[in-house]
């Protein structure tokens, strides 16, 4: 079973002009003591995704953990150390097929029906969400709150992600309800690196 810190950075492409600016962000995020960072590229080309993820990789120490969205093609290509799957992705167990057993493999879930599914699936972890309304994802499902997380969390043993509005107001609750770990897009944007401190701080 695998141990998730309890801040999982999530980088978005669109939030950023251009490549260098993603890889300042991410250092930022790492000087802040991030560990697990996904990069995540909705808009771009596969060869803009594999372009950023490599540059990404390049700049960050091997002790960060880099999980490639959606596509674990570009995982393997990027060398990166796992990929994260949804629901209208490959299925864990074709992403599994291609990145193989020593990567890293989660998947989201948005209901309790899925986290049955993801809970026998072979990914190493299972997200849920949104948590809250979001402002960073298009056509997002509905909320869960804090009652999703611990509806999900009484479905699985696995590492629980919960995703989806958290905040460093917020953050502690979601933990307080089942969730090992919480992902996060925007409230890192402004200062990455005392964003991310105060999340572990609160979290410690
Ligand atoms: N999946 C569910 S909510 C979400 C994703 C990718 C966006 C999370 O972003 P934020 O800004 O932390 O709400
Ligand atoms: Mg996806």
């Amino acid at each position: 079973m695998i141990t998730l810190p309890r801040l999982y950075a999530v980088l978005d492409a669109s939030k950023f002009p251009d490549t260098r600016a993603i890889c300042v962000f991410a250092e930022e995020l790492v000087a802040g003591g991030l560990t697990l960072l996904q990069y995540r590229n909705k808009n771009g080309s596969a060869r803009e995704m594999l372009e950023q993820s490599r540059e990404l990789k390049r700049h960050l120490p091997n002790s960060v953990q880099l999980i490639m969205n959606d596509r674990p093609d570009l995982c393997l290509a990027a060398g990166f150390d796992g990929v994260h799957v949804g629901q209208d992705d490959l299925s864990p167990e074709g992403a599994r097929k291609v990145i193989g057993d020593s990567f890293t493999l989660g998947v989201s879930t948005h209901n309790p029906a899925q986290t049955r599914i993801a809970d026998k699936s072979a990914a190493d972890y299972i997200a849920i969400g949104p948590v809250f309304v979001t402002p960073a994802k298009v056509n997002p499902d509905p909320v869960v709150g804090l009652d999703g997380v611990r509806a999900a969390r009484a479905l699985t043993r696995k590492p629980l992600v919960a995703i989806g509005g958290i905040t460093r107001a917020n953050c502690l609750s979601v933990i307080e309800a089942g969730a090992d770990s919480v992902a996060v897009i925007s409230d890192l944007l402004l200062g990455a690196r005392k964003s991310a401190e105060e999340f572990f701080r609160i979290l410690r």
